[in-house]
């Protein structure tokens, strides 16, 4: 298994799912969606789309509208509570991310083949000494990060099905962004897109 530490703290694990793992996992989060459906999230202020669509899995979830960015435990549409964790989805997480306590959200992002993600820091989370752990199903994306500052030079490299980026340490404030998903790069899904699960600590532990 190729280990590959593209910055301090942000640790890459190109093919760390094989097909059948890949499979199970994207088997997990239809069924979570069929229970916490895909929304659009809005831009604070200006009410804005954005192009990735989303939806949550565990105790918390992000959602972002006119009233701003937030953690929050229920569907902001369904008002239901966000579906369990997939146990192989907390798995990864320990096997993983090196951090004593579980996740407490678990971020579905799922980009159909326009969709793009502007360069930003995660900063909504109230403890980032714990690290966020993300995983790629479907179509590649070509994702870009830089450094702890918007002006920092930025590297892209291309996440495929079944890749696992663990963002710790130094670069957990990194600026990183998804500039495009490369349609028919993948078999996995019944449709051209993308998905990505990033699991988050949001609270202290
Ligand atoms: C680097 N998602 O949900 S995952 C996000 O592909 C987000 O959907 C992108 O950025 C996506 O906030 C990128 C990789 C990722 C996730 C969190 C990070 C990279 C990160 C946090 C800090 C630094
Ligand atoms: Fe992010």
């Amino acid at each position: 298994m190729q280990r590959v530490e593209l910055a301090e703290g942000l640790i890459w694990w190109p093919g760390y799912l094989d097909r059948a793992a890949q499979e199970e996992l994207a088997a997990d989060i239809g069924t979570a969606l069929g229970r916490a459906p895909l929304f659009t999230p809005r831009m604070p202020r200006t009410n804005a789309p954005f192009s990735v669509r989303m939806s949550n899995v565990g105790p918390l979830g992000w959602v972002s509208d006119m009233d701003g960015y937030r953690y929050q435990a229920f569907h902001p549409e369904t008002r239901a509570p966000w579906p369990d964790f997939p146990a192989r989805l907390l798995a990864l997480w320990t096997d993983l991310s090196g951090h004593p306590a579980p996740p407490q959200a678990g971020l579905v992002n799922w980009y159909a083949p326009s969709a793009r993600m502007g360069l930003h820091q995660d900063r909504d989370e109230q403890d980032f000494t714990a690290p966020v752990l993300s995983v790629s199903l479907g179509d590649t994306a070509v994702f870009r990060y830089g450094g702890t500052e918007r002006r920092a030079p930025t590297r892209s490299i291309r996440l495929a099905s079944g890749d696992i980026l663990l963002l710790s340490g130094d670069s957990r404030l990194a600026f990183h962004g998804v500039d495009r998903i490369l349609p028919g790069t993948s078999t996995l899904l019944d449709e051209p897109g993308r998905f990505n699960l990033t699991l988050r600590r949001v609270t202290p532990a």
